[in-house]
């Protein structure tokens, strides 16, 4: 079993002795090779669920060494601005470490789940009528005013644990994949792959690193259209984000390896979600599954290559937000309870 990244990649990052090593058991989620989606998209396509983590999403990898940081530095309480995922993951991680968690929310915009979340771990959560880019500014200024540890990605340390992702896909296939593909809200969790892909070519684990393919909501997609966007809106509520905090980092990530971003509308995002759970029986929450829509977008765009290995990075789990998901899918039949009912539509 495994005993969490700070145990695992510990000398890959940048822990002291007396940082504690605090463990949710985190990191090692699997690799799961997408059989059928590879068939239809005549590619080698494979997700990394990192949905199978303890609170559901890739946050963990970050906050478990955000949350280890700030007990070293002496923080007495942590606080967070969230979409959700992270404010599940920061509160999970207090509630481990024995320190208080504020958790900022933009009211309504955020998969109860999550919300059920960060209550049941113990945060104290403050809904504030704003998007979630006003919350961010709101917790960066209460952390300033008030000495509260922020463990948003404006925080190092987050990225840092990030990496471990990138890692232990290349221990997984012996080498990078051809591309990555990977939701973008704040723009973090791309640039972390970035720099674990980095320094695993730096120490010859790797032999490059992969084109990087970020994908965001159609209203959703300030690193698409090159700009920041002040009302954002998408089905996809974890990547509601208009200002991305890591846009610089990203750019550059994408850059250098050749990648691009691309958007995909809301329609597109809930068939995707549809389409791999149905076909290959993964249930990811909405913006992990924007990796899937652009999958299927640039195939009809004859811009998927084929036979490439391609890596999806399935950030979270889609019990989340089983509403998001109950709006496309079929309703369940009714009957009255009667052998005859229920043989006539198991006939059907
Ligand atoms: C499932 O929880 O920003 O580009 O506050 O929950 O690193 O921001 C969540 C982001 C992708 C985007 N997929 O990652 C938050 C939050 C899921 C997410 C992203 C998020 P970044």
């Amino acid at each position: 079993m495994s005993n969490g990244i700070l145990n695992k990649y510990g000398s890959l990052l940048p822990l002291t002795e007396k940082t504690p090593r605090l463990s949710l058991c985190e990191g090692d989620t699997p690799l799961i090779p997408l059989k059928n989606i590879s068939n239809d998209l005549e590619i080698k396509a494979y997700a990394k669920f990192d949905g199978l983590n303890p609170t559901g999403s890739f946050k963990d990898r970050g906050m478990v060494m955000a949350v280890s940081k700030a007990l070293e530095e002496g923080a007495k309480a942590v606080i967070c601005a969230s979409t959700g995922n992270t404010s599940a993951s920061a509160a999970a991680y207090s509630a481990h470490a024995g320190i208080p968690c504020f958790v900022l929310l933009p009211a309504g915009n955020v998969a109860l789940g999550k919300l059920a979340q960060a209550l049941i771990y113990g945060a104290r959560v403050i809904a504030i009528k704003g998007n979630f880019d006003r919350v961010l500014e709101l917790a960066r200024q209460a952390s300033g005013d008030m000495g509260i540890a922020i463990v948003n990605s404006v925080n190092p340390y987050r990225l840092w644990g990030q990496r471990s992702a990138s890692w232990e896909i290349c221990d997984e296939l012996g080498d990078s994949p051809d591309w990555l593909v990977i939701p973008v809200g704040n723009a973090g969790n791309i640039s972390a792959y970035y720099d674990g892909f980095d320094q695993y070519l730096g120490m010859g684990k790797c032999s490059s690193i992969p084109r990087l393919i970020g994908v965001q909501a159609e209203g959703a997609a300030p690193m698409v259209k090159g700009c920041m966007i002040s009302d954002p809106e998408t089905v996809a509520t974890a990547i509601r984000i208009g200002c991305p905090v890591s846009h610089l980092k990203a750019s550059n990530a994408v850059k250098q390896t050749e990648g691009r971003f691309l958007s995909v509308s809301d329609e597109e995002i809930l068939q995707a979600q549809i389409y791999l759970a149905g076909r290959d029986g993964i249930f990811a929450e909405p913006a992990s599954c924007t990796t899937i829509a652009s999958l299927v977008k640039l195939k009809k765009l004859h811009s998927l290559p084929v036979g490439i290995k391609v890596v999806c990075v399935l950030t979270g789990n889609g019990l989340k937000d089983p509403d998001t998901a109950l709006l496309k899918a079929p309703s369940p039949i009714e009957i009255n309870a009667e052998w005859e009912s229920l043989r006539e539509v198991l006939q059907q």
